[in-house]
């Protein structure tokens, strides 16, 4: 049976070429803001763009990266994440990362969320991240 769920998973994570991979979601309390990261491989032929992200876990999402200017660190929003064909695009503390603002319950060590990642090319990828520290 873990195995079949294993099998079902991996093809929930793989749409057209679009892989994604080591996906994992910080803790995070009621109403404050989270991140979540992941790897995007681009195994297909075609570029393709993540545009947008949504979870029941919050209704404010967005994609960010981190800059860095006159020493001081700050974030701001991207509008969407382009792979291109061979490409991977990791996600990370100190750089992109997708921003989970307005929690909508407290995200405790262990928990599991679900994300659906829209891809133009690839559509819809869910994936399901574990919270982490
Ligand atoms: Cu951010």
């Amino acid at each position: 049976m873990k195995f079949l769920i294993a099998a079902l998973l991996m093809l929930f994570v793989s749409g057209n070429g679009i892989v994604i991979k080591d996906q994992w979601v910080r803790p995070g309390a009621e109403k404050m803001s989270t991140a979540l990261y992941f790897t995007i491989e681009n195994e297909g032929d075609e570029t393709d763009t993540l545009y947008s992200i949504d979870s029941d876990a919050s209704n404010m999402i967005q994609m960010h990266e981190t800059y860095s200017k006159d020493d001081l660190m700050g974030m701001r929003e991207i509008g969407q994440i382009v792979i291109n064909p061979g490409e991977k695009v990791t996600l990370e503390p100190g750089g992109m990362h997708i921003m989970v603002m307005k929690l909508k319950k407290d995200l405790k060590i262990k928990d599991k969320v679900a994300f659906n990642l829209h891809f133009r090319k690839a559509g819809d990828i869910k994936i399901t991240a574990e919270v982490k520290e």
